[in-house]
């Protein structure tokens, strides 16, 4: 009788610690499948900004946004290119990250505060066409 009890408690400890090594593992391979193919959404959208160092600062803001994948900033369009996680972020997040950062987006005007400190060469004209 002892045998078979003290075999199920190590039937049970076992089972216990596969189980939760199989846990880990299936989260981790879930959170692979869901960047790599499920949720990855493309969306483009006008930010204002004159140089170089604009698209590093604008970039960097975009890319902090948890979820961001890619952020991509042209000089020329005045537009950035983001790839994001649907399940973990949104459009609108984005575009306040940004804002934050100083710049104005099509849907939110950069904060003042930190378009007063950005260097000079990064001081945009606030009426300059984006999306272009
Ligand atoms: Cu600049």
């Amino acid at each position: 009788m002892k045998k078979v009890i003290l075999s199920i408690v190590i039937i049970i400890a076992l089972g216990l610690t596969s189980c939760k090594n199989e846990t880990k593992q299936e989260t981790t391979e879930t959170k692979t499948e869901v960047s790599k193919d499920m949720a990855m959404v493309d969306v483009s959208f006008g930010v204002r900004g004159n140089c170089g160092m604009c698209k590093k600062t604008i970039e960097k803001a975009a890319n902090k946004v948890e979820g961001v994948a890619n952020a991509t900033w042209d000089v020329d369009k005045k537009k950035i290119d983001v790839s994001f996680d649907d399940t973990k972020t949104d459009a609108m997040a984005i575009h306040n990250a940004i804002a934050a950062s100083g710049y104005d987006s099509e849907k939110v005007s950069g904060n003042e505060e930190a378009y007063n400190n950005l260097p000079g060469c990064c001081k945009y004209e606030h009426d300059v066409k984006m999306n272009q």
